[in-house]
């Protein structure tokens, strides 16, 4: 195994045994990263059997799998989290080095502290080949739109600011309003991170998007309506979600009209964000409602299709159905190969760090509800899993679709000042 130092903090590695574990602790280093995807050859620890050698010998340890080809920006910002938090030295390996030498590379260019002309040069020095790191930044340099990521760990919901770079405007994606069950309190800390985001940017906010009315979260358009006066839009099926949902409340003075936005989009309609050409999709199957934002070369594709190794969303709400989910993902992977799709959660398989981008190549390629399945396979496969998943839905809906069926508002306060959510018993 060859391990190349960095710098004071970083150390790059070929793939180590367990016995190499022991000897990281006893040469000083506090954590390990594994960037390095499972089975990638016969007789590879993998996550599983390299945490346990990093708990054996008191290292910390993260997982954060790449491959070459596919680095996101949601890998580099991961591996800096784990350098930040880091209690002293850190060896990252993947197969070669060359993989975990790319990620700090990219994150020093990222971060301004590297030039992207200087990258292989930086790598060659070492010993390294960072060829593919300079793939990837003249890529994201012609890359329209820019999407920035904001993971929200409580729900593991994506959040998005998507920009024009020419013209500084942005759209905001699936905002969340923060809410704890337990003690009933709601927030705005993600929402008001967003906006410092933007001020910070410099962008000014044309529109506040949702992709379908949320079962685990609260929505935060309302809230950044307020807060911006930029219009809101959902999909225009929202209203068959209000009807099934006013029925289910007992609600008869919930307007079910879709009045409570300000744009509903139906299949095929078309918007600009600053000069950038939008397009509506609709896409449904997680939900009624739910549809896919296309804007320049990115699609927002929420809950139909996660990251490959993530599979695909349940169908088994109200108002689902896998079979017209097939119908959904089929179109958006008709969508050319590049074409880049940001997904609406990220449930850290296997406790690797939060991802959300792939492409639709990836997902042709990698995604086991999708490579090489027909509409028949993926409808049993999409139920079977259905049937796996907590019940009764996510521990949130019940909370959820009261306030996302009004756009994200909280419900109206009652005379004393106080709003309060309703929950239907044994409704579902
Ligand atoms: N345990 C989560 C479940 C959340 C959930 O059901 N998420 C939906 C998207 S809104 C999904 O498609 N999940 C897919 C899966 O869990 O495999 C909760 O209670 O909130
Ligand atoms: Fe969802």
């Amino acid at each position: 195994m060859t391990c190349v130092k960095v710098n004071e903090l970083l150390s790059v590695a070929g793939q180590p045994d367990a016995a190499a574990f022991a000897a990281f602790a006893a040469d000083g280093f506090a954590a390990v990263i594994n960037a390095r995807p499972d089975g990638e050859e016969p007789g590879q620890p993998g996550n599983t059997a390299e945490k346990a050698s990093a708990a054996a010998a008191g290292l910390s340890y993260s997982f954060v799998p790449v491959k070459g080809a596919e680095i996101t920006e949601a890998d580099i910002f991961a591996f800096q989290a784990t350098m930040a938090q880091a209690k002293g030295p850190v060896v990252a390996h993947c197969k070669s080095g060359t993989r975990a030498l790319t990620l700090h590379a990219l994150g020093e260019v990222l971060d301004g502290r590297m030039k992207p002309g200087d990258v292989e040069a930086f790598g060659q020095n070492l010993g390294f080949d960072l060829a593919g790191a300079r793939r990837f930044l003249e890529k994201r340099a012609g890359q329209a739109p820019h999407v920035t990521a904001f993971f929200e760990p409580r729900t593991c919901s994506v959040q998005y600011v998507v920009s024009a770079p020419k013209t500084k405007r942005c759209a905001i994606i699936d905002p969340v309003l923060d809410f704890d069950e337990m003690s009933g309190a709601t927030g705005t800390a993600n929402a008001d991170a967003i906006l410092a985001h933007i001020e910070s940017e410099g962008l000014t906010v044309e529109w506040i998007l949702d992709t379908h009315p949320h079962a685990d979260h609260f929505s935060a358009a309302h809230y950044l309506h307020e807060k911006t006066g930029a219009p809101t839009a959902i999909g225009a099926h929202v209203t068959d979600v209000q009807t099934l949902w006013k029925e289910i409340y007992n609600w008869p003075a919930l307007k079910t009209d879709g009045s409570q936005w300000d744009q509903l989009f139906a299949d095929g309609d078309t918007f600009e964000i600053g000069g950038l050409k939008a397009r509506v999709m609709f896409s449904p199957g997680h939900t009624l409602a739910s549809i896919t934002y296309l804007i320049g070369d990115a699609a927002f594709v929420h809950d139909t299709m996660f990251t490959p190794d993530s599979g695909t969303a349940r169908t088994d709400f109200p108002g689902g159905s896998a079979a017209a989910l097939w119908q959904s993902i089929q179109a958006i992977l008709s969508l050319p190969e590049e074409t880049r799709l940001f997904s609406g959660h990220d449930y850290q398989p296997g406790g690797r760090h939060p991802r959300w981008e792939s492409t639709v190549a990836a997902q042709k390629r990698a995604n086991p509800h999708i490579a090489g399945i027909d509409e028949a396979a993926f409808v049993a496969l999409r139920q079977a899993r259905d049937r796996t998943l907590p019940k009764p839905k996510p521990k949130l809906m019940l909370h959820a679709l009261q306030v996302n069926i009004r756009g994200g508002r909280l419900p109206d306060p009652e005379e004393n000042g106080r709003r309060y959510l309703k929950i239907p018993l044994d409704a579902l």
